[in-house]
C-alpha cells in the first residue's frame, strides 16, 4: 500500500493546484471618513507640503531603519539626508540612477509646528492624498498610520500623538515593491550584476513605477464631535425641472452632552450665485433628501451650453438646544445616469465619448500633483473638444477630480488593477479593497460616470470568471448608480469577465502592434472586433484605447511608422470605423492612447517613454491634435449641437466649391 515518493509529490502538487484554485469572496475591511479636509467655521487645515529630508535605503538591507529606529529622532541623526520636494515622486529628482530604478524603502521626515489652539476641545487629524505603493507613518517616533495601496488617500487621528504649541516630527517610510498579490502586481528578483548581485523590479505594465508622497499632506482640525462622511445620491424629474439630493451623514464621535439622538443636521443647496434653493432640517438618523425646484442639471461639457454647473451643499451639525457642532462644504452636481444594452445616458440624454486613456505623469515631478499641470490639461482637454477621460490606470488626484466636475469632463475612473493575471486569494481582497477606497473617495464626483475595475485583465486565464465576477459584483454592492467596465484586450472569443460588466471597452493598436504599418488594416478590424464584443455579450461598447506612438517633429510622407503623418493616419482610419459603428446605435465611444507622452520602464519599443501621445510630455499638440480637435468637435455638433471654435478651421481659399473646407462653417 506505500505510496511511492514521487506519486506523494504529485498528490501534494495537484492539492496545492487545486488549493491555489480555489478563491472566496471574503468581507474586506472597509474606509471611514476621509472627506476632503475643507476650512470652515469649525475646521482648520494646514499641508505639510514642502521640502522634505529624505534618505533611500539600502535595498540588500530595506528593514535597516525599521530595526535600528530612524523614526525615533531626526532622520539626519540616522543617515545623511537630502532634500526632497513633497508632493513628487522622487525617482527624477537628482541625477542618480541608484534612485531613479530604487527598489524597496525610502524614508522621510520633517518638523512642522501645531498651534497651542489645537489643543483644546478638538482633534487633529493627519491624511495622506496618496503614497505609492505601502507606507507607515510615525509622528513624534510614535507608530501613526500605515496604509497599503498608491493612488488613495488614508488617514489618522492624531490628536493624541502632537505637541500643542510646540514643534513635532512627522516620518514615513515608503516601499514600492511590487509583488504577485499587490495592486497592480509585480515581481521582485535577484540577478547577477557586475559587482554581484542586484535587485530588480519587474512590472508587465507600460508606466514607469514613479513613487514617493505623491499628493499632498494636510493637517486638519474638527470638532470633537464632526461629520466624518457625507455620502450623496441625486436625481431629476422626468423632465429635468426638479431635482432631489438624497444624503447620508455619518458622525464621528459623541461627548456626553450630545448623546446619538439628539444630534440633527441642517442642510441647504446654494446656487451659483450664492442664493439658497433648498433646505432641509434631518432628524437624528442624519438620512434623507433635499428638492431642488427649477434645477440646472450638471452637463458635460459641449453637451450644453452651461456644462459642469455646481451647486454648493452646506451641512450644520447640531446638538440638542441648537448647539453648533461642525460645518462642512461640499459641490454637489445633479445628474442622473442610466444605461440599457444599447445606450448610455446623462439626464436622459444619451452619451457619446469623445475622449482620452492618460497618465498622471511628467518630467521632474513623475506622478507627483501639479496644480499648474493640472490646470494646463484641462485647458487643453477642453482645447481639443474632449468630454471625457479614463484615468488610466490608477486613480487620479483628488483635486483633478474637482476639477473634472468643474468643467464637465465625464471620468471613467478606474482602480489601480492593471494586467491583473495568477488570480488568487490575497490579490482578489486587495483589488477588492482598492475599489472600495476609490468609491469611497469618488462617489459624491458628478464627473464619475463608470467604474472600470481593471485595465487588460488576462481574462482568458483560469479563475477569470470567478474573480470578475466577485470584482464586480462587489462594486455593483458599492454604488448601483454608475456601470461597471474594464478595457479589455484579449480576443472576444477568450474572454471571460465582459458578461460581468455593464460596459465593455476594449484596446487594440490596429497598425501599430497587430499588422504594424498597415493602414489599410484598421477599418473593416475595428468594426469586425466591436461588433464582435457586441454579439457575444450584448451590451453598449466603446473603444477604449487606439493610437500609435508618434516622435515630435519626424515626419515622413508617404506615413511610416513613428512619424506624425503615420499617427494622423491611424487616427483618419479608426474615424471611419467609428462613424461606421456609430450607426449601430451600441458603440458609445471612442477614447485615444494617450493624452500625452509618458515615462515608462527601459525598453528597446520605447525611445524615452510611451510615444502614443497627442500632446507631447511637455503639453505641447502633435500634428494629430489638430485633427482630432475637428473630429471631437465635428461630433459635438452633430450628435450634441454644440458651438464649435472659430478657430477650428485654419483659412485657405475662397474657392466656394461644394467639397472645400475652408471655415468651420462647412462642419
Ligand atoms: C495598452 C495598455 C497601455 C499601454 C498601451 C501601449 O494596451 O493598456 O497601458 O501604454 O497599450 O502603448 O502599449
Amino acid at each position: 500500500m506505500a505510496f511511492s515518493l514521487s506519486s506523494l509529490f504529485l498528490v501534494c502538487y495537484i492539492l496545492k493546484f487545486t488549493l491555489a484554485l480555489i478563491i472566496l469572496n471574503k468581507e474586506i475591511e472597509t474606509s471611514r471618513g476621509m472627506l476632503y479636509p475643507r476650512e470652515s467655521e469649525t475646521r482648520e487645515v494646514r499641508t505639510l507640503d514642502g521640502i522634505w529630508n529624505f534618505v533611500r535605503s539600502d535595498e540588500t538591507n530595506p528593514t535597516q531603519g525599521i530595526r535600528d529606529g530612524w523614526f525615533k529622532d531626526d532622520l539626519s541623526k540616522s543617515m545623511p539626508t537630502i532634500p526632497m520636494p513633497v508632493p513628487a515622486s522622487y525617482n527624477d529628482i537628482t541625477t542618480e540612477q541608484a534612485l531613479r530604478d530604487h527598489v524597496g524603502t525610502v524614508w522621510y521626515d520633517r518638523k512642522f509646528f501645531v498651534p497651542r489652539s489645537w489643543g483644546q476641545d478638538q482633534r487633529v487629524w493627519l491624511r495622506f492624498g496618496s503614497v505609492h505603493y505601502e507606507a507607515f507613518v510615525w509622528i513624534n517616533g510614535r507608530s501613526a498610520v500605515k496604509h497599503e495601496m498608491g493612488h488613495l488617500p488614508f488617514e489618522t487621528e492624531v490628536t493624541h500623538l502632537l505637541k500643542y504649541g510646540a514643534e513635532n516630527r512627522i516620518t514615513v517610510m515608503c516601499d514600492n515593491a511590487l509583488i504577485q498579490t499587490t495592486v497592480p502586481q509585480g515581481k521582485i528578483s535577484e540577478m547577477a550584476n557586475d559587482d554581484g548581485v542586484t535587485i530588480i523590479q519587474s512590472y508587465t505594465f507600460d508606466f514607469f513605477n514613479y513613487a514617493g508622497i505623491h499628493r499632498s499632506v494636510h493637517l486638519y482640525t474638527t470638532p470633537k464631535t464632526f461629520i466624518e462622511e457625507v455620502e450623496i445620491k441625486t436625481n431629476l424629474s422626468e423632465n429635468n425641472t426638479v431635482g432631489t439630493v438624497d444624503y447620508s451623514i455619518t458622525v464621528n464621535g459623541t461627548a456626553a452632552n450630545e448623546a446619538e439622538n439628539t444630534l440633527f443636521a441642517r442642510l441647504q443647496i446654494y446656487n451659483r450665485e450664492g442664493v439658497q434653493v433648498a433646505n432641509v432640517t434631518s432628524d437624528s438618523k442624519l438620512v434623507g433628501s433635499l428638492q431642488v425646484d427649477n434645477v440646472k442639471p450638471w452637463w458635460p461639457y459641449l453637451m450644453h451650453s452651461d456644462p459642469g454647473y455646481l451647486y454648493e451643499l452646506e451641512i450644520r451639525l447640531y446638538a440638542a438646544k441648537e448647539q453648533l457642532l461642525d460645518v462642512y462644504r461640499l459641490k454637489v452636481g445633479i445628474r442622473t445616469l442610466s444605461w440599457t444594452n444599447t445606450t448610455f445616458l446623462i439626464n436622459g440624454k444619451p452619451i457619446y465619448f469623445r475622449g482620452f486613456g492618460r497618465h498622471e505623469d511628467a518630467d521632474v515631478r513623475g506622478r507627483g500633483l501639479d496644480n499648474a499641470l493640472m490646470a494646463r490639461d484641462f485647458n487643453l482637454l477642453k482645447w481639443i473638444g474632449a468630454n471625457a477621460y479614463r484615468t488610466s490606470h490608477y486613480p487620479y488626484s483628488e483635486e483633478s477630480m474637482q476639477f473634472a466636475d468643474q468643467h464637465g469632463i465625464m471620468i471613467i475612473d478606474e482602480c489601480p488593477s492593471v494586467d491583473t493575471e495568477n488570480f488568487n486569494q490575497v490579490l482578489l481582497d486587495r483589488h477588492k479593497s482598492s475599489l472600495e477606497q476609490l468609491v469611497h473617495r469618488d462617489r459624491n464626483h458628478p464627473s464619475v460616470v463608470m467604474w472600470s475595475i481593471a485595465n487588460e485583465p488576462r481574462t482568458g486565464q483560469v479563475n477569470a470568471d470567478t474573480y470578475f465576477q466577485f470584482v464586480a459584483n462587489y462594486t455593483r454592492s458599492l454604488d448601483s448608480t454608475r456601470p461597471i467596465t474594464a478595457a479589455i484586450a484579449v480576443p472576444s472569443n477568450d474572454d471571460k469577465a465582459g458578461r460581468h460588466l455593464d460596459i465593455i471597452s476594449f484596446n487594440r493598436y490596429n497598425a501599430w502592434y497587430s499588422n504594424t504599418g498597415r493602414l489599410d488594416m484598421v477599418t473593416q478590424r475595428v468594426i469586425s472586433e466591436a461588433t464582435g464584443w457586441n454579439k457575444k455579450y450584448d451590451k453598449p461598447v466603446l473603444m477604449s484605447e487606439y493610437g500609435a506612438d508618434t516622435l515630435e517633429g519626424l515626419h515622413l510622407q508617404p506615413a511610416f511608422v513613428w512619424s506624425e503623418e503615420f499617427q494622423t493616419e491611424v487616427f483618419s482610419r479608426h474615424f471611419k470605423a467609428f462613424d461606421a459603428l456609430r450607426r449601430q446605435k451600441w458603440f458609445i465611444g471612442e477614447f485615444v492612447w494617450n493624452f500625452a507622452d509618458f515615462k515608462t520602464a527601459q525598453t528597446y519599443t520605447r525611445v524615452g517613454g510611451n510615444k502614443k501621445g497627442v500632446f507631447t510630455r511637455a503639453r505641447q499638440p502633435k500634428a494629430a491634435a489638430h485633427l482630432l480637435r475637428q473630429r471631437y468637435f465635428a461630433l459635438g455638433r452633430e450628435v450634441d449641437q454644440c458651438n464649435v471654435p472659430n478657430d477650428l478651421f485654419t483659412y485657405i481659399a475662397d474657392v466656394g466649391g461644394s467639397n472645400v473646407k475652408h471655415d468651420s462653417t462647412d462642419l
